[in-house]
């Protein structure tokens, strides 16, 4: 990864510096895998899928406005948008300069639940420091009207500053109460030594945190950590690794998420205040290449057990409860996307709680890497995909098809 970027960098300078006839040579990006556009078939439903919008450099997520307007992010640092169906070539302004290269750059965009009224859009990105060497992760919110975003503020900068571009976490979601939350990852800080020392088991960092905020910042009282010295106030669980999936369960109120496991164990956990979930101390992965032990063990007193785990890992991101009515028999399903595994996953959760996964399958398989996935306002399901080596990717809508 750094090599190739080192590269593209290289070929850049060498094309602002010689002139255009230059830049013409550079290679074009590798084609991006097809997408199946005849019928694909899964347990409940059939369904095929549709593009909404094509060529896009790393489709990290989507939004979806009332009368019919869909927000892209591309994580180069774009905000783009799908306006009568067709891509509108021009990004949309009144961003902050963005730190982008390897997993950073803009990232998670959501709108508020009173967006009608207000017209507030929230995203996610990775900010420079003021001497450009270091990044965090950062969310501001905006008023996004008549294709433009105005209003800008910061509601939250993470105490993760690293020169690293890798592990920023980055979704976002509010809850059925209104708060909002955000995930955290650990920024790659390794996993060795004395695991109980590392950052995402410190509570004076935001590393591997899942954060619980008001909608424009402010800490609400009830946080588990605003009384405890030493610790940051914005915590709401820890001891996690990089999570890239956020959900809402629809009928429980439950905060799911599905965070990256190094090599073997992508997990699902359900978020209960406070609450340590392990990492690095316990999982179910092993160290990439060598094979070799990670964790002290998969299970300790005093942290949570996932409620599912991916083994191999199929580097989950993007996570949604499905509620419409377009695919009647996966309401209620979780979904999740799998970008190294590329495809979907859909979980059946139950159990007395509601926190039980039951059933499992994959479907829209080896079309990508899937990166997000969302309900949109009319009830399809939409996909973003994510490019490899500069491949350019679709963002494709799932509708369904009569057996
Ligand atoms: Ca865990």
């Amino acid at each position: 990864m750094n090599r190739t970027f080192s590269l593209a960098a290289a070929l850049v300078l060498v094309a602002a510096s010689s002139g255009a006839q230059v830049a013409t040579q550079l290679p074009a990006p590798p084609p991006a895998t097809p997408i199946e556009t005849g019928t694909q078939r899964s347990a409940l439903h059939n369904f095929r899928a549709v593009v909404v919008a094509d060529g896009l450099e790393n489709p990290w997520s989507v939004a979806f406005i009332p009368g019919g307007e869909i927000l892209i992010t591309e994580r180069a640092g774009r905000l783009r948008v799908v306006r009568n169906g067709a891509l509108v070539p021009a990004p949309v302004e009144g961003l902050p300069r963005i730190r982008t290269g390897g997993q950073g750059g803009l990232l998670d965009v959501v709108t508020h639940p009173n967006f009608a009224t207000n017209r507030l859009i929230y995203i996610s990105y990775s900010k420079h420091s003021a001497d450009t060497l270091t990044g965090t992760t950062s969310v501001i919110r905006g008023r996004y009207e008549n294709g433009r975003l105005s209003n800008v503020q910061e509601i939250f900068e993470a105490s993760l500053w690293s020169p690293g571009r890798g592990h920023h976490g980055s979704r976002l979601a509010f809850d059925k109460a209104g708060f909002l939350f955000i995930t955290l990852g650990d920024r790659q800080v390794p996993s060795e030594g004395d695991l109980a020392a590392h950052p995402s088991q410190m509570l004076n960092t935001h590393h591997g945190k899942v954060i619980r905020l008001h909608d424009d910042g402010r800490v609400p009282t009830d946080n588990p950590f605003v009384a405890r010295e030493g610790a940051l106030p914005q915590t709401w669980t820890y001891g996690h690794r990089n999570v890239q999936g956020l959900a809402v369960h629809p009928v429980t109120g439950d905060v799911f998420i599905t965070e990256h496991g190094p090599q073997g164990g992508d997990e699902v956990n359900v978020l209960q205040a406070g609450r340590n979930y392990g990492w690095p101390v316990i999982g179910f992965g092993v160290n990439y290449q060598t094979g070799s032990a990670i964790h002290a063990g998969t299970m300790r007193q005093g942290m949570e057990q996932p409620i599912h785990v991916w083994v191999p890992s199929i580097g989950t991101s993007g996570l949604m409860f499905y509620t419409g009515d377009k695919f009647p028999e996966w309401r209620g399903s979780l979904f999740a996307g799998g970008m190294a595994g590329q495809y979907l996953a859909r979980l059946t959760v139950g159990g007395p709680a509601n926190r039980t996964i039951t059933e499992s399958e994959t479907m829209f398989r080896r079309q990508g890497r899937v990166r997000e996935v969302k309900q949109g306002l009319d009830g399809f399901i939409y996909l973003t995909i994510d490019g490899q080596r500069g491949a350019r990717t679709a963002v494709v809508r799932l509708e369904p098809v009569a057996r």
